[in-house]
């Protein structure tokens, strides 16, 4: 049988099954799949073959805690049980303080349609108060390009590549976090790829050219890049001229921005960035802006600099030119997710919370009296590990967390529901990046009496008695209803004997008509909303300043062996990876008395961390490198990199600047 991933990655590759013993099926590639075309990554072949159908290892039947919080002491009851309590506390809470005292926290542990999105209709209709997903990922970078073209999540369509000549990946990792578009995209590209990115990543280390600059000087280089292109006439004026808004106030800026000052700002030489803007200006050129990229204290500005390049080359709405942040085609192209997530059913206004600072907003106890966690698992995750903990410990917060595993987040949970797994149930699955919709088939069954989030939701609604159809309606409903939008003319079978669909047999090209929805209609490199918002009405060249002596820049990617921090409980991921690593430049290393191998503790004003050095050149003096995605408990230390994650924020108040985060560094002594 054919399905397809749906963890949150830019491949969402496709899936063949056969059956296994016992129940269980053997996960492998479809070779049929234009992406991932047969083969998975090493991480979810492994845990899909491993922890993610290990009955020990999965969460089986509802529970109930039975020791202190933080603990993970549960004892096991009844779905009815569960729901029942789950439902009473709830509503006592409503009634004593209103729906919004309820908070939910979710992401993206799947990304397949229903499981995704569905949820939220039961919480619209409660409204409760959301922690706004995207401020711990991606938010800024949305709201900076959507003031600009309109539109964050309208992306090239990867295959318009063969009209390229050059693709720029600019603060991205496809080798850890796009492992198939890296090798078989990216690997089969014949023009030239630039890469820009303080780390010297694998995709980095193959490309043409990279570009090393220090972290969170990434507008300074975009100017001197952009100055460049200005100084070779390579501006396309008929393209500024009948479809952006602003040039005039960035002119002046770029006119100074320098290479040699570029050079001076970000540490980049002068000659990669007239070679970056030689390369770039051959085009027609692809930008790939990454997430990693804009969590950064002037996230916002940085995406809206970097986006100066396209704007004033003209290099996008034509073949093999265009833009990329999240590319989530099906939506575009029809499926109603407002819809599916019931963004009506709200009555209240849907209020939001951000990431950053939720560990003091939750430790008030006048703030929150219920907390829901779905599809994510915060304290691995979320900035200030400590504090947070410590907030998730308050007797009189009625916490209700489902998962498929028994995280470090279910310890503190009162009532704990078993999901299902992606190979459990039927739903949909899209890819960010390239416009493809796969059947998520039900290849065996759920492990004990786990179910799917959706079911999960509209059990507890029922429980509540809310009883809105939109509530209650079945995923066969759901799932066809978005194929029809989707207007593909097949039934759920039919996409699943195919495993996948492309959206369009063409490339697809969403800025083709050159009409962008901003307000003016206009590539907005000027923008009275992003005044309103207080970011000033136009990018400026900033550059963060290098850190005093004795502190180090703290950088925090995405690890090739979990995926954010799924995965992280496979034993064989586990040996594979090996333990818990920073890795120092030589040179700073050498300042410190730091061997390779020596343990070191890293500092700062939310916690410290104890790992393993790992001294190499990869990422310029001054900046430390341990990857996101370990689970707390199963560290030595029982902590992760999150716990020295403060709660700065980007320029846009309340989202994560995590790739900020500054420590010092010193040889830990036994
Ligand atoms: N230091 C540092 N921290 C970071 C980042 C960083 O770059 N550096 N990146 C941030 C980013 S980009 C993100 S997106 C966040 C992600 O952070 P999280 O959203 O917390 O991601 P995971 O830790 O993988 O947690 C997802 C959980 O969902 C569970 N899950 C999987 N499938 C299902 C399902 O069907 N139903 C339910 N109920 N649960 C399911 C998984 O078992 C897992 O425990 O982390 C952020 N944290
Ligand atoms: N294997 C794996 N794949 C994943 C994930 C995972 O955890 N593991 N997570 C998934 C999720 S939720 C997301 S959001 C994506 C994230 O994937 P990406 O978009 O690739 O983002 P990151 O991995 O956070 O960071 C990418 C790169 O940004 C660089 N960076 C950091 N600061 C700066 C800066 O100031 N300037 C520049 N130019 N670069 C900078 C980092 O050095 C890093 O190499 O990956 C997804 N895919
Ligand atoms: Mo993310």
């Amino acid at each position: 049988m054919r399905t397809n991933c749906p963890r949150d990655c830019y491949d969402n590759c496709g899936i063949v099954v056969r059956s296994g013993k016992g129940g269980r099926v053997i996960v492998q590639g479809d070779p049929d799949h234009p992406v991932s075309r047969g083969t998975l990554c090493a991480k979810c072949a492994t845990a899909y073959n491993g922890v993610w159908q290990d009955p020990e290892a999965r969460l089986a039947t509802p529970l109930r805690r039975v020791g202190p919080k933080g603990e993970g002491a549960f004892a096991p009851i009844s779905w009815e049980d569960a729901l029942a309590e789950t439902a009473e506390r709830t509503q006592q809470v409503v009634d004593e303080r209103g729906p919004a005292a309820v908070l939910h926290t979710h992401y993206s542990g799947t990304m397949s349609m229903l499981a995704f999105m569905f949820p939220l209709r039961f919480f619209h209709r409660l409204g409760a108060t959301e922690v706004e997903p995207d401020s711990i990922c991606n938010l800024a970078g949305h709201i900076a390009w959507t003031y600009m073209f309109g539109t964050s999540v309208a992306g090239f369509d990867p295959r318009t590549a063969a009209d390229s000549s050059c693709i720029l990946v600019w603060g991205a990792n496809p080798s850890h976090s796009a492992p198939h578009m890296d090798k078989n995209w990216l690997g089969d590209f014949d023009g030239s790829v630039i890469v820009v990115d303080p780390i010297r990543t694998a995709t980095a280390a193959r490309a043409d050219l990279h570009l090393q600059p220090y972290p969170g000087t990434d507008a300074a280089l975009a100017f001197s890049i952009a100055h460049e292109l200005g100084a070779m006439a390579a501006f396309d004026t008929e393209f500024i001229a009948d479809h952006v808004q602003g040039v005039a106030e960035v002119l002046p800026a770029i006119e100074t921005c320098t290479p040699e000052w570029g050079e001076e700002q970000t540490g980049v030489p002068a000659g990669d960035i007239r070679q970056a803007a030689r390369l770039y200006a051959a085009g027609p050129a692809l930008l790939w802006a990454g997430q990693g990229l804009q969590r950064q204290p002037t996230g916002a500005n940085v995406m809206r600099a970097v986006g100066l390049l396209p704007a004033l080359t003209g290099n996008i709405g034509k073949p093999g030119a265009g833009i990329s942040y999240l590319n989530v085609a099906a939506a575009m192209l029809g499926a109603d997710f407002d819809e599916l997530s019931g963004t009506s059913l709200a009555q209240n206004g849907a209020p939001k919370v951000n990431h950053i600072g939720l560990a003091a907003k939750l430790e008030n106890p006048e703030r929150f009296g219920a907390l829901f966690s779905w599809n994510t698992n915060p304290v691995a995750s979320a900035a200030e590990q400590d504090r947070l903990r410590s907030a998730l410990c308050r007797e009189d917060l009625f916490t209700v967390v489902a998962d498929c595993f028994a995280t470090d987040t279910v310890d503190y949970a009162d009532i704990v529901l078993p999901a299902a797994s992606f190979l459990e149930f039927d739903d949909l699955t899209f890819s960010y990046m390239s416009p493809i919709v796969g059947a998520q088939q039900k290849v065996r069954e759920p492990i004990g009496e786990a179910l799917s989030n959706q079911e999960i939701f509209r059990r507890l609604a029922g429980a509540m008695g809310l009883d809105e159809p939109e509530l209650h309606e079945t995923d066969d409903v759901l799932i066809q209803r978005l194929l029809d939008q989707l207007d593909l003319g097949l039934s759920f079978a039919e996409l699943a004997e195919r495993g996948h669909v492309y959206l369009g047999r063409e490339p697809v090209d969403f800025f083709a008509d050159r009409r962008f929805r901003t307000p003016s209609g206009r590539i907005e490199i000027a923008s009275d909303a992003a005044t309103a918002a207080g970011l000033g009405r136009a990018p400026v060249p900033t550059a963060d300043a290098r850190e005093a002596d004795g502190i180090f820049r703290l950088l925090s990617p995405a690890s090739q062996w979990r995926l954010n921090d799924s995965h992280a409980n496979d034993r064989t991921i586990g040996r594979r990876a090996g333990p818990a690593t920073v890795t120092i430049h030589p040179a700073d290393a050498a300042d410190l008395g730091i061997a390779h191998g020596d343990p070191v503790r890293m500092q700062n004003s939310a916690g410290q961390l104890e790992v393993e050095a790992n001294v190499a050149d990869i990422a310029p003096r001054g900046v430390l490198v341990s990857y996101k995605g370990r689970w707390p408990k199963l560290e030595p230390s029982g902590a992760n990199v999150n716990v020295l994650h403060e709660a700065i924020s980007s320029d846009i108040e309340g989202c994560s600047a995590v790739h900020a985060t500054r420590v010092t560094l010193e040889l830990a002594q036994g």
